[in-house]
């Protein structure tokens, strides 16, 4: 805390350090500026070497967000139909003692009636899953599988590599080659970006590898648009040319890899052609990328993968992951410190996930686990063996389902359930929270203490609560104390206050350190795999995975086409993808005036001949359906979108949608080959023009 001296009238200011609460790989260090305990700005800590005091548009309107008009600052009880976002206001006490009263009963006849649904609404540790988990644990609820951001990738990175581990990503400013692969990071990893510009300046060579010719396509050297869902392919072909040139690293393949005849076999049936075709891009484009890759090695020059999320959204996301991260080995680009691959940092973390969330509480109970990608099916599901009891209650916070899960026509279905009881913590009436039988005010970051780990960079984070809570909003810990206590849930734990908290989560990390600077920088290798040492089984870059062959899966990455292969369906011949939009994260920042005036309105990227083909103009209102629903918005026609993908941004509230569905209207709730992630980017369409009466106001 610094305290400014103040020579006028105006009362003194001082600045707090924090941390980005938000789900993105940057994890930024804030300053914010207090004065008479009202946040006036939030800034990026100039102290913070990754943050360099900038922050993306988002989140330095942090003040807008949390002074928004429509913050829900006290507890609200239902009144209306669910779905109709009539509520009451009720006190504390009153929602809180009616809330245990029904988690008890419904807990008498089996906990595992009641399941937890939260994700990253903030990624702080405490404010996500400490006392909650403790909680929930404690009650023996069923578990929740957090699977819906990159479950598919991080087993598939784990498989391969060990753990969550990688290129540091301040050494990708030293790369002579920078692949940006299913990453649009000029909109979801802006201080990335800001290394591979500096990369740039010093000569290195940028390629994007994105189906949508993003803002971040429009700034590299080189765009393959490839479709989505056939990166693995890619990654074989670049293999099989490395193979055939001989561009490899023979030695760090013998010493460091695990599989590598299997592999070259499985790369060998790989040709340009045969991978040209499936990914829908030329054979020269394919030579180029592996000759590109193939030149650092001969010249002994660091090339660098960004690898980011957007490419394991579909079917074969588990083997795409695997495949390319493959590729370093190949060529020895472990060796530098500005080669490698970077997917996700997050196994850097020491956190001490045991002390914070006590799956010792379970006490030897081992309740069932649900899928939160599959929510839409599971609050269908009646009662059985199989399935053990129906949902009777859901306790949703940190997360916003009804907009952000799959197939959400499934979805609305489930919250609509008379006979469930749902208590919904949140800032703000989102769609899930429309269907509430209660809703409770949650404090935002400036207003309570959190720590922080990052998934794409190194350092440990402290927020410290800027401002009071506002109106009567408690922070999510708070709120599970209060209901441990009145449900009779009495382990000592409970009373660990949010700083204790913050404390437990790193035993190691100097919390000194932390209290003075914000941020400590980890103690991680500056170039982890240069003498191979992989946390896998064997100790190796695993191409051959003896862990997946035991499961009975393919111990070698393959191409996996997608469930919703385009070309196969006589209805619907688009494949849609829905990435972010760059001034939303998920869906949140959507109700933010200023930063949804710059997004305008819910719309659909189309080609200009896939838009003639079916008489749509730029702008035109449009239906885009599928059997699973249809999502009514504008099209946009633009050369970002490809033929034959249409890209519908995401993720918009489904109230502010033209016919009150969005996006996951349309996206299923099929799984990935690993890791039992969503596949939001395999997803069949057609499109046609819409009948604007239909969605015009009356
Ligand atoms: N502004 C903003 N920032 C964000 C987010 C946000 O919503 N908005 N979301 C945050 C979250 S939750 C996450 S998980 C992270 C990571 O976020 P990601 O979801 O990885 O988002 P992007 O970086 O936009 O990368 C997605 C890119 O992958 C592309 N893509 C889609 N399908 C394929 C495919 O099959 N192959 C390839 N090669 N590319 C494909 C998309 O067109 C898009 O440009 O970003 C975080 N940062
Ligand atoms: N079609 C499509 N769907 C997608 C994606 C996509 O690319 N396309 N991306 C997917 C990905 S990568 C992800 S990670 C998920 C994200 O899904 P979610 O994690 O559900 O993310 P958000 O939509 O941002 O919703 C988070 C909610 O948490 C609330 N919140 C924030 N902080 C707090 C807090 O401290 N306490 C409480 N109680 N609430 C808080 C916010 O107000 C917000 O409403 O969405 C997925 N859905
Ligand atoms: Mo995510």
């Amino acid at each position: 805390m610094i305290l400014s001296p103040s020579r006028d009238a105006t009362p003194p200011s001082r600045q707090i350090r924090g941390a980005c609460p938000h789900d993105c790989p940057d994890t930024c260090a804030l300053l914010t500026t207090v004065q008479d305990g009202v946040a006036i700005r939030v800034q990026g800590n100039p102290e913070h070497p990754h943050t360099n005091g900038v922050l993306c548009a988002k989140v330095s309107r942090y003040p807008e967000r949390t002074y928004h008009p429509q913050r829900i600052l006290h507890p609200l009880k239902r009144v209306g139909p669910k779905g109709s976002g009539q509520f009451e206001r009720v006190s504390w006490d009153s929602a809180l003692d009616d809330i245990a009263s029904r988690l008890t009963q419904i807990a008498a006849r089996d906990p595992q009636a009641i399941l937890p649904y939260s994700y990253a609404g903030t990624m702080g540790l405490v404010q996500g899953e400490s006392i909650a988990a403790r909680f929930f644990h404690q009650l023996g609820a069923s578990l929740l599988d957090r699977t819906i951001c990159a479950a598919a990738g991080g087993e598939g990175l784990v498989r391969t590599l060990g753990g969550k581990l990688g290129m540091k990503v301040e050494f990708f400013a030293e790369s002579r080659l920078i692949l940006i692969w299913g990453s649009n990071s000029i909109g979801s990893n802006l201080h990335f970006w800001r290394y591979a510009q500096e990369a740039k300046r010093l000569g290195a060579k940028l390629i994007c590898i994105d189906p949508r010719k993003t803002e971040t396509a429009d700034k590299c050297h080189e765009h393959i648009a490839l479709l989505p869902g056939t990166d693995a392919a890619l990654a074989l072909a670049m293999m099989r040319e490395l193979i055939v040139r001989d561009w490899l690293d023979h030695d760090y393949i013998a010493q460091h890899t695990l599989g590598w005849e299997q592999l070259r076999e499985r790369a060998m049936h790989w040709t340009l052609e045969r991978a040209a075709q499936v990914c829908g891009v030329t054979q020269a484009q394919i030579e180029s990328l592996a000759r590109d890759y193939g030149r650092c090695f001969v010249e002994q020059q660091p090339a660098a993968i960004r690898l980011n999320y957007g490419m394991q959204r579909v079917h074969g996301g588990g083997n795409a992951t695997r495949a390319i991260a493959c590729l370093p080995a190949l060529i020895g680009a472990w060796r530098q410190r500005a080669g490698g691959l970077l997917f996700s940092s997050s196994g850097s973390f020491p956190v001490n996930r045991a002390a914070l969330e006590r799956p010792d509480l379970l006490a030897g109970r081992t309740p069932r686990t649900l899928n939160m990608v599959s929510i839409g099916d599971d609050l269908l599901r009646e009662a059985s063996a199989d399935f053990g009891p129906k949902i009777e209650a859901l306790i949703v916070y940190n997360s916003n389902p009804v907009a952000v899960a799959p197939d959400s026509g499934k979805v609305v279905q489930g919250f609509a359930r008379d006979d469930l009881f749902t208590v919904v913590l949140e800032h703000f009436q989102t769609d899930t929270a429309d269907y509430a039988d209660y809703i409770l005010p949650a404090t935002t970051q400036l207003e309570h203490d959190d720590i922080h780990l990052s998934y794409g960079h190194t350092d440990v984070l402290l927020n410290r609560a800027a401002i009071k809570p506002l109106g009567e909003a408690k922070p999510n810990t708070q709120i599970f104390r209060e209901l441990a206590a009145r449900m009779g849930l009495d382990d000592p734990c409970f009373a660990d206050d949010d700083e204790t908290l913050c404390r437990t989560a790193y035993p190691c990390v100097d919390y000194a350190q932390l209290l003075e600077r914000g941020f400590a920088t980890l103690p991680v290798a500056d170039a982890p795999f240069a003498n191979g040492n992989f946390p896998t089984p064997s100790g190796k870059c695993e191409f051959y995975s003896s862990a997946l062959a035991a499961q009975g899966l393919d111990g070698l990455p393959d191409h996996v086409p997608n469930h919703e292969l385009p070309g196969t369906s006589a209805h619907y011949p688009l494949a849609m993808i829905s990435p972010p939009a760059r001034n939303f994260l998920n869906s949140t920042f959507v109700n933010v005036t200023s930063l949804r005036d710059i997004e305008g309105e819910p719309l659909l990227e189309i080609s200009e001949v896939d838009a003639a083909a079916r008489g749509i103009a730029n702008g035109a209102v449009v239906r885009v359906f599928n059997d699973r629903g249809s999502y009514v918005c504008k099209a946009r026609l633009s050369p970002r979108a490809r033929p034959g993908v249409v890209n519908g941004l995401g993720v918009w509230w489904r109230k502010l949608g033209l016919n009150g569905t969005n996006v996951n209207q349309l996206t299923s709730q099929k799984l990935t080959d690993l890791g039992r992630g969503p596949t939001f980017y395999d997803c069949l369409v057609e499109v046609e023009l819409a009948n604007v009466q239909a969605f015009q106001a009356p």
